[in-house]
């Protein structure tokens, strides 16, 4: 599993009278969540105030990189993403998560950012950005921005001035240390035994003012000293440049890793080793310290002193729901999408335990804003992970129709609308993306859940007419967007229906979660239920034909049959009787319910 699971702390969660997240590190805090039992359920139609244009969005992550090349140089760039902002549109796309386009050494492929107020040249330029946020406003279309904080590139002026000597006015910006003696050596150890989630040890020695530097990531990652205000003013103002610019928001890397426990306390040490050879290690004095929420409160000021509900998307993780809820805010002033990272980590297709998940969520004490989603830039595209090499295109249809029938926010990751699978890496030698040299075989790296978009079965899948940095998937002959286009049951089709039947209908959109026949193994299903109508969701996620009966009496529906919205097997029909339904392997069934 790629996602690194970060060490956790409790925190007491409020409901509705807002009791503080007592978040605090895990060394000063035993409680257990005080979670209370009554929770209002915000049903969106009562709000007098119309939703914020978040809650319904659907989001979609565009690796910059990999996206489209409109100056064939074999890497995506802006005017590429401008080029396809029709098709974006044609999808049902409200807002696109770019990732890192800033000037960077692309060590983390732009995770290692060296100037925050730029676009890198080779995905383009300031003006080339300011077009793209006009032409996908004109579509309405939204732009985020993905915002790194935790830390700069080592080529950042920040951190070569920060470098450069003991006493420098940046020196305080970053985390240096001196390193430690030992009586069994004579060289210098590094402050303590904290691990780089990329491998080996999180700090690296400078030789030339002997300290040693803090990286929760790559060495080239030098961490940022967010307990000094200069700090933050300067990532503030970095965040004000984008949003003056129109951007609609910030995906926040990492940002539960923002703080380091003061003392430095050395971490514990877990038992087995991990993908790179180290001791497993708990993160618990160097991730989601309690002061990050301080930064996300002043953060979430700056974003709320622009016109138009600008958001903030986090990329949180955590160990549980009530922990991840922390990241809303005491008073829902922090993140409002904290990234639901348990959703996609659920590898297998089992109704109980997505069933148990979703319901989690759609009874979170924290009343939070749900955001799902099932894949992104860091892990195994999900078309490969729940596909069983037979069923793979029902599947995928299957899940979409899960990622967009629910209550809450869903991120699509590029590409996952027509299909696309990974295409790792054969060898080391062909690895790119540094943790897969660092930890092959165990860990590969990424490269394969990057590849480049499939737009037809041209050469390089149309995507560039010179070889593409990364290799395009073997399977973009049959799987791209010009075949897909002209089938009817594709999967870009299907995802295209999906997204006109959830944005046209009212109980998809604002209707609250019912979950239905709760005991079934095989076949999750659920309502949406609004007083302008409801819609029953019925997902086999079985490899065999499953009959099921749905009561919808006791849900003070009186209707027995559904009239179909969308079905991702042949001969669904125009209406299913609810009392006797057959759903074949992997089927999926969408229908709307009279009262
Ligand atoms: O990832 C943060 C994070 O959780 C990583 O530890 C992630 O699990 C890792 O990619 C292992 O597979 C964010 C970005 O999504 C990632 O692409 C960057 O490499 C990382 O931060 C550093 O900026």
């Amino acid at each position: 599993m790629k996602r690194i699971v970060l060490a956790a702390i409790v925190c007491a969660l409020a409901v509705v009278s807002v009791i503080p997240c007592k978040a605090e590190s895990l060394a000063a805090s035993r409680m257990k969540p005080q979670v209370k039992v009554s929770r209002v359920h915000q049903v969106q139609e009562e709000k007098t105030k119309p939703d914020p244009w978040w809650q319904h969005a659907v989001i979609y992550e565009i690796y910059p990189r990999s996206f489209a090349d409109a100056k064939n140089t074999g890497m995506g760039n802006l005017k590429g993403i401008t080029s396809k902002l029709d098709y974006l549109k044609d999808l049902g796309v409200d807002a696109i998560w770019i990732t890192p386009c800033y000037p960077s050494p692309q060590v983390d492929f732009g995770y290692d950012i060296s100037d925050y107020q730029n676009i890198a040249p080779e995905y383009g330029t300031l003006a080339d950005f300011d077009e793209l946020v006009a032409e996908a406003k004109k579509r309405k279309i939204g732009i985020i921005m993905d915002l790194v904080m935790n830390h700069t590139s080592d080529k950042h002026p920040w951190f070569v001035v920060s470098k450069s000597s003991l006493n420098n006015p940046k020196r305080d910006w970053y985390i240096w240390r001196d390193g430690k003696t030992t009586t069994s050596s004579t060289k210098l150890q590094p402050p303590n035994n904290w691990q780089s989630v990329f491998g080996h040890s999180a700090w690296k020695y400078d030789p030339d003012t002997k300290q040693f530097y803090y990286h929760f990531f790559y060495p080239e990652q030098p961490d940022l000293n967010w307990r000094n205000k200069v700090v933050r003013e300067a990532m503030y103002n970095v965040a004000r440049f984008w949003l003056d610019r129109g951007a609609v928001g910030f995906r926040l890397d990492a940002i539960t890793t923002l703080f380091e426990d003061p003392k430095l306390k050395d971490n514990p040490v877990l038992p087995g080793k991990n993908a790179y050879g180290d001791p497993n290690m708990q993160h618990k004095n160097n991730d989601r310290l309690v002061e990050v929420h301080d930064v996300l409160r002043e953060l979430r000021r700056v974003t709320d002193s622009y016109p138009g509900e600008r958001v903030l998307v986090g990329e949180c993780a955590g160990k549980d729901i009530v922990e991840l809820s922390c990241m809303y805010g005491k008073n829902a002033d922090e993140v409002q999408l904290p990234m639901n990272f348990f959703f996609a980590d659920i590898n297998k297709l089992s109704a109980p335990l997505f069933r148990k998940e979703i319901g989690r969520w759609d009874t979170n004490p924290a009343c939070g804003w749900p955001v799902y989603l099932f894949s992104n830039h860091d892990q195994v595209r999900h078309y490969i992970r729940y596909g069983n090499g037979k069923d793979n295109d029902r599947i995928a249809k299957l899940m979409a129709t899960l990622l967009l029938t629910l209550r809450g926010t869903p991120i699509l990751y590029y590409g996952e609308e027509i299909g696309m699978e990974n295409n790792d890496p054969k060898s080391i030698e062909e690895v790119q993306d540094p943790i897969g040299k660092i930890g092959w075989p165990k860990e590969k790296g990424r490269d394969g859940e990057r590849t480049p978009m499939q737009w037809t079965a041209d050469a390089n899948a149309g995507f560039s007419e010179v070889k593409p940095w990364l290799p395009v998937a073997a399977s973009y002959k049959q799987y791209n967007v010009a075949v897909e286009e002209k089938d009817p049951s594709s999967i870009l089709n299907y995802y295209k229906q999906l997204i006109k039947v959830r944005r046209e209908n009212h109980a998809l959109l604002h209707g609250e979660y019912v979950a239905l026949n709760e005991t079934d193994s095989n076949v999750l299903s659920y309502l949406r239920k609004s007083k302008n109508g409801s819609v029953i969701v019925a997902l086999n996620m079985s490899g065999k034909p499953v009959k099921v009966r749905f009561d919808l009496k006791a849900r003070g529906l009186s209707g027995r049959h559904t009239k179909v919205l969308l079905g991702n097997y042949p001969n669904v029909g125009e209406s299913v009787d609810l009392t006797n339904v057959t759903l074949p392997p992997y089927g999926a069934l969408v229908g709307e319910v009279k009262m």
